[in-house]
């Protein structure tokens, strides 16, 4: 691909032939030739995405400029490459008086689509529009969540990168920022001669994780001084004021222009801009990166579109976002309304509600799951966050509750994001109350005082009381009767409960000797009910084997593995009577999962169940052990995700899998199809991501006629 030299200099010329041309000329050129060469592919990694060179070769272009560096210092150029990896150690930072200030902004305290109408209306007010003037453009812009920066160019060239302040003075990092690869350090000669971009200093959150990633393991190695980040914007704020700028230079920042400070006015040559807009898309030009969801809307209802939008999108978004601006996109009119106190008149922003909120451990409770494992619960004084109100926050195993050292009485810092479970983020130490214990694991089950276990290699603990405790037996029961098991209508949570509690249900086979009379008794169960729960059960009797092997809850043992082990096997007394060998013969069956099932078929009181549910009159069509055979989509593996207009998720997954695909959870280099609906959120991400082809309703119907699209 060839690109027009945006950097003056000399040519990047083609890299195949760069070395021989370099190797013939004197130390100053061939600096400088290796300086064009690397910025020309700089931006075409960053900017324009399409990297023309491997990796490997610009690292040789760069140590080679390094060398010739540092045999002759006078040659460093503020705008050269090698700045980037930091080295210097400063003693504080300069202070830098901003030429025009940076202005703060204005927060809509109304989080509700209201708070971008009551924007506009001002907006229309100051300006004395009426009713029947057409309606104000606005440009609207996600709200990064990182700190406000502040890059002068001089002649194209970054000379100085300050922090935002108290808006009249920041900090010189100029060495920091350079380090950030988005940010040119050279602009395009059709630059003005001075140019301030203004825009946000953030940090990706997968590159926060690997940060914190990184830290634990320092700290596991001893050294002293390492310490992990509450979020990603602690995390850029941190890399950005660190005085040594090769550790700033570790902590991956990225950033986005959204605004200008000094520039060289129009009438000595500077741009003619009319509208924001067109300034954003003039920076993108130049190699700043802009958000691609900046959008041009008109009126309060563009405004409360986008804000909506950017709602539904902002968990996928590979970064915080802790709102969005509004700025009235003609420059003229921004002029006409000026700024109060420091704040424009024309910009607002829309904040969401917080999904990170401070609250008090009241308790840590144990919960005992289907399985026996023990899971640890924060019971919390309840916050709103991320639009529910959080009661509980789960803490995984006793290994995860000692790695956050959250305790009773802690205030934490918990966070709710989209629909993902709330979580614990953090201890906030300072409020940590004196005496405050350390959290260990009961060596006891909290339901039935059975022995607590954890085996060699699992962070979880087991309750070792299988189904004499009465917190598994009920779980069990509600696996058993679920939508996807043996499907029984109106068995729900609560009715478990009172079932096992009244000793009217022990084991799985008394469900189906129950009678009217004992459900009558039951607290708020009316006899209509009653009659209905007796014919679900009834009706649940004229099963598939596939369905029964799931419903008996064998650890590791879900939907599409005892679907397998159905085909497979044909008939229930072969998978009971199955060495190990042989049930690693099924498709997605490994050690593991082939010795659960041995272990589980191994005991006489599973066995019994088994008898006493089949003595009950459930039964299926026998089948013929299958040699497998090859399906149509034998061999497949889809991710389905998002509301799908044709059919519902689970009737998809059905369809797909009787034409003998596998339907996956989680989207993978092995998944051969991604079919996404309405709202499709990570899993659209990251099947682009992996370049793993899309499907919609469309590419679905094609598939389920057994063609691959
Ligand atoms: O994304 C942001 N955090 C953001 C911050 C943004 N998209 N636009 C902004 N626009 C301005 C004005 C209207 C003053 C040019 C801002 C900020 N200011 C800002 N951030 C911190 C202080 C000011």
């Amino acid at each position: 691909m060839s690109h027009p030299d945006l950097f003056g200099e000399l040519p990047p010329g083609d890299p195949a032939n760069s070395s021989a041309l370099i190797s013939t000329v004197s130390p100053v050129h061939k600096a400088a030739q290796l300086r064009g060469l690397l910025h020309h592919h700089t931006h075409a990694y960053y900017t324009l995405d399409a990297p023309e060179i491997p990796d490997a070769e610009y690292d040789r272009l760069f140590r080679e400029l390094q060398a010739i560096e540092s045999a002759h210092p006078e040659l460093v150029t503020p705008d050269s490459p090698t700045q980037r990896v930091g080295g210097k150690v400063l003693d504080a930072f300069a202070a830098v008086r901003h030429r025009v200030p940076m202005l703060s902004i204005r927060t809509e305290t109304d989080t509700e689509a209201s708070g971008a109408e009551a924007f506009d209306a001002r907006i229309r007010k100051e300006l004395g529009l009426t009713d029947s003037e057409p309606p104000v453009r606005y440009v609207a812009e996600l709200k990064f969540d990182g700190l406000a920066m502040s890059l002068r160019y001089e002649n194209g060239v970054l000379v100085q990168a300050a922090t935002r302040g108290d808006g009249e003075t920041g900090e010189e990092v100029t060495a920091n920022i350079r380090t950030i690869g988005q940010i040119p350090l050279r602009l395009p000669p059709d630059a003005p001669a001075v140019l301030e971009v203004r825009g946000e200093v953030y940090m990706r959150r997968d590159d926060f994780e690997a940060l914190n990633e990184r830290q634990r393991q320092r700290i596991a190695a001893g050294i002293k001084g390492e310490k992990t980040f509450v979020n990603p914007r602690n995390a850029a704020a941190g890399a950005v004021r660190q005085l040594d700028s090769g550790i700033a230079a570790e902590r991956p920042l990225s950033f986005f222009a959204y605004g200008l400070g000094d520039i060289t006015p129009a009438e000595q040559g500077g741009p003619q801009w009319t509208t924001h807009f067109d300034m954003l898309q003039q920076l993108k030009v130049w190699g700043f990166p802009v958000a691609e969801q900046t959008a041009c809307v008109q009126g309060a209802a563009g405004l409360v579109a986008f804000h909506q939008r950017m709602a539904a999108e902002r968990d996928a978004l590979p970064y915080d976002i802790d709102g969005v601006v509004y700025k009235v996109n003609d420059l003229a009119l921004q002029a006409r309304l000026g700024f109060v106190t420091r704040e424009p008149r024309w910009a607002v922003a829309h904040k969401y509600p917080a999904q990170e909120e401070m609250t008090t451990v009241l308790a840590i409770d144990v919960q005992v799951g289907r399985t026996g494992k023990l899971t640890p619960v924060a019971k919390l004084a309840p916050v709103f966050v991320g639009g529910v109100t959080v009661t509980n926050a789960t803490l995984h195993n006793e290994l995860e509750a000692r790695r956050k050292d959250v305790r009773v009485g802690d205030t934490v810092i918990v966070r709710r994001a989209g629909d993902v479970i709330p979580e614990v983020v953090s201890v906030v130490l300072d409020r940590r109350p004196a005496h405050a214990a350390q959290f260990t694991m009961m060596t006891h089950c909290p339901v039935c005082g059975s022995l607590a276990e954890r085996e060699e290699g699992e962070a979880d603990h087991r309750c070792t009381g299988g189904l004499f405790c009465s917190a598994q037996r009920k779980q069990a029961i509600w696996h058993f009767a679920h939508r996807r098991a043996m499907d029984i209508e109106g068995l729900g949570d609560k009715l478990v409960d009172q079932l096992v509690d009244s000793g009217q249900v022990k084991t799985l086979a008394d469900l189906y000797h129950l009678k009217l009379h004992n459900l009558a008794n039951m607290e708020r169960m009316a006899e209509k009910s009653a009659v209905n729960l007796l014919e679900a059960l009834e009706k649940s009797k004229q099963t598939t084997l596939g369905r029964f092997l799931f419903s008996l809850g064998i650890r590791h043992v879900g939907e599409a593995t005892a679907k397998e082990l159905a085909r497979h096997f044909g008939q229930l007394e072969a998978i009971m009577l199955a060495s190990e060998e042989a049930l690693l013969q099924v498709p997605d069956v490994g050690p593991v999962v082939a010795h659960s099932i041995r272990t589980f078929f191994d005991q006489p009181h599973n066995r019994e169940v088994v008898q006493a549910l089949r003595e009950a009159g459930i039964q299926w069509p026998e089948g013929e052990a299958l040699a497998p055979t090859e399906m149509p989509l034998s061999g497949i593996t889809v991710v389905l995700t998002g509301t799908l207009q044709s059919m519902g998720r689970d009737e998809a997954k059905e369809k797909l899998e009787a034409l003998g695909a596998k339907v996956a959870g989680s989207v993978s280099k092995k998944t051969h199809y991604v079919v996404a609906g309405a709202e499709a959120g990570s899993k659209l991400d990251k099947a682009k991501e992996l370049g793993v082809p899309v499907l919609d309703d469309a590419g679905l119907a094609v598939l389920l006629t057994g063609e691959k699209p």
